[in-house]
């Protein structure tokens, strides 16, 4: 038998798909489909297929494209190339690391900082943040600007900072680039001038308490020198520093307690300072009151003490810098000048002024027209007392805080204060008395009416102690709260019974003294808050001198021991010599940061936990370490109060015809 033959082959076919298609059903798999398509593909024509073509490769570049841009995009999200995440520092300092600025390179001390711009003093009244919610409620509101202000104090935008805080932005329109500042005139060679100063001030040798002034000056201008030369405000904490003109403030702020305290050494590098990096003609917005009596005062008065002429051009050129905040329809200035373009302003949210900022300028402007003999900044300055002078709204010599640029009259009429806004203008009323001689008697009437009108409104007494204080009123209310600031006024009313005013002062003075010292004393470090509250009623158990969360900072302030410079100069008691010896360990104990510097704190009722705020006041070292070592003197002649007048910020000026005199 054979085998049945074998089947004939397949006839060989063009499409294996269709041959092994046949008899079989679906199944799904992928070389079906692979299969089908290309059978499908076969059966278009030429146009459809090369249409097909065109589309999918039009698509694929779309797509080619497209990933290249996300690709780039996710890249910048995480941190780029490997090589370029190596260039970087893994954790970049939160601070930039502590350098003097003359050693960063490329940068200048006086290049205008556009950022980074600081607030005044009371720029810091912010409340610890725990204690937000128990902030006054009698609080006026531009407080809370100064605490809005605060808190972008670090922001980049472009701020300029006005009085005491709040941070404002230059108007639109209200710079003018192209405009050149005026060229400063020549200094008169007629200007009577105090030269070789340096005789004044033999180096006497200093008693024990003294020394430890200059010990303290010295570790603070050391944190300044390290890490803050040639800025405004030493940030010791972070031993960084921060700009609020970039002028280098502390440094002029603190020229003359230098040559005062006999530090020649660091006065001759900071004069070389002054020679060589402060320039004035930069695109720079200061405020006219603050720059006036911290820059101008302090380089009159380190004129005045050094005879060093280079002080005195540095401030006729500051000083006709400021002139443009004149240039007002009243006559009244605004808050801020630019002293690169000499554009002027007032804030953005007003055409307001502060009174105490327009009337505490009159004492720098008028010792710079008497050195230069060119009248401009005496006239300017004295047109703002007469018109202070006759304007309606005040009450018993009283004066509201602020006052318009354009009409020239007082706006929030009906609240008096001797603290933030007000202190200086009465300050100013005696001293310029003082300075020109006691002669201009307008300003002695306008300032004995304010003391009656603090007598008869604002002075009350607190329970049970029975504190002299000066409290606030509001539209005929009274509130018993009370700046630290207004303890200027004992020293002010001390040194008016020294030139001749009742001796109701002297009284006044010793009362409000003893307060301004509890103030300081029944606080846990010893040192004052910055507004205290007082008890008024005998019948419930709380203590004289209260604190609100918010008011328990303390800025270095220099009131307290202004006041016991002046009452121990004019009665001699040594207990205010020892009240200051305890303030001065005070600040050591609670405020001194070891590696150089003194910082403000956030809470004067806890010594465990001060919370330093990584802020040296300028005025620390121009004002409350001054007054310090003048209080510890003995000797009267130093900076006798018969030949000098401080000005505001503790910059000493001459009297111009001293009792005795031609
Ligand atoms: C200083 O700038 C001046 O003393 C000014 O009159 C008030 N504020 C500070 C000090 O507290």
């Amino acid at each position: 038998m054979y085998p049945p033959p074998p089947p004939p082959p397949p006839p060989r076919r063009d499409f294996v798909s269709v041959t092994l298609s046949a008899g079989r059903t679906y199944d799904g798999s992928k070389s079906w489909r692979r299969r089908s398509c290309w059978r499908k593909w076969k059966q278009l024509s030429r146009l459809q297929r090369n249409v097909i073509l065109f589309l999918l490769t039009f698509l694929m570049l779309c797509g080619l494209l497209c990933y290249a841009s996300v690709a780039d995009q996710w890249r910048a999200g995480n941190g780029g190339s490997a090589e370029e995440r190596e260039r970087r520092p893994v954790d970049p300092p939160v601070l930039p690391a502590p350098r003097k600025a003359e050693d960063l390179p490329g940068v200048l001390p006086q290049k205008p900082q556009r950022h980074f711009r600081r607030g005044p003093p009371s720029l810091q009244i912010r409340a610890p943040s725990k204690g937000s919610e128990d902030r006054r409620q009698d609080d006026t509101k531009w407080r809370d600007e100064a605490v809005g202000g605060a808190r972008r104090e670090e922001n980049t935008r472009r701020t300029v900072v006005s009085w005491r805080g709040a941070v404002i932005e230059p108007q639109p329109g209200t710079e003018l680039p192209t405009r050149k500042a005026e060229a400063p005139p020549r200094p008169s060679s007629q200007a009577p001038r105090i030269q070789n100063q340096a005789a004044l001030f033999p180096p006497a040798s200093p008693n024990e308490r003294q020394r430890a002034v200059i010990d303290a000056f010295r570790h603070a201008w050391a944190g300044y020198r390290k890490f803050a030369w040639g800025h405004d405000e030493l940030k010791p904490v972070s031993r960084s520093f921060s700009e609020w003109f970039g002028l280098g403030l502390t440094l002029i702020d603190a020229l003359d307690t230098m040559w005062i305290l006999g530090l020649k050494k660091e006065f001759e590098e900071a004069r070389k300072w002054v020679s060589k990096k402060l320039r004035f003609q930069k695109d720079v917005d200061v405020n006219l009151f603050e720059s006036t009596i911290r820059i101008l005062g302090g380089l009159l008065s380190a004129y005045h003490l050094s005879g060093d002429d280079l002080f005195l051009k540095k401030a006729e050129d500051f000083g006709n810098r400021l002139m443009p905040a004149f240039r007002t329809p009243s006559k009244i200035p605004y808050s801020d000048v630019n002293i690169g373009t000499g554009a002027a302003h007032p804030p953005r949210w007003t055409s307001d002024s502060t009174v105490a900022e327009v009337t505490s300028i009159q004492l720098e402007f008028r010792e710079l027209s008497r050195l230069t003999g060119n009248k401009k900044f005496q006239e300017a300055a004295e047109e703002v007392t007469r018109r202070v002078h006759s304007l309606p709204g005040k009450k018993d010599g009283l004066v509201p805080m602020f006052i318009n640029t354009h009409s020239g009259l007082f706006t929030h009429m009906g609240v008096f204060t001797l603290g933030a806004r007000a202190d200086s203008y009465y300050e100013y009323l005696l001293k310029q008395w003082v300075q020109g001689g006691k002669k201009e008697t307008q300003l002695l009437e306008d300032y004995l009416e304010a003391i009656e009108g603090i007598r008869r409104h604002l002075l009350r007494r607190s329970e049970p102690g029975k504190l002299a204080f000066v409290g606030e009123l509001a539209h005929g209310r009274f509130s018993a709260k009370m700046d630290h600031l207004v303890c200027f006024l004992p020293g002010t009313l001390a040194l008016g019974a020294h030139h001749g005013l009742p001796a109701d002062h002297m009284e006044l003075a010793r009362a409000l003294m003893d307060t301004c010292y509890q103030m300081n004393r029944q606080m846990e470090t010893g040192l004052s808050p910055e507004i205290v509250h007082f008890n008024l009623y005998p019948q419930n158990d709380r203590k004289d001198v209260q604190v609100k969360p918010a008011d328990r900072h303390n800025l270095l302030r220099p009131e307290t021991v202004e006041s016991l410079f002046y009452l121990h100069r004019l009665t001699g008691d040594p207990k205010y010599q020892d009240w200051g010896w305890e303030i001065l360990r005070s600040f050591n104990t609670y405020t001194r940061v070891p590696s150089g510097g003194y910082s403000s704190i956030s809470n004067v009722q806890d010594p465990l936990n001060p919370q330093p705020r990584d802020k040296m006041e300028s005025f620390f070292l121009g004002e409350t370490l001054k007054y310090l070592y003048l209080l510890f003197s003995d000797d009267p002649s130093l900076l006798s109060l018969d030949a000098y007048v401080f000005n505001t910020e503790a910059h000493p000026l001459p009297i111009w015809a001293p009792p005795g005199g031609a």
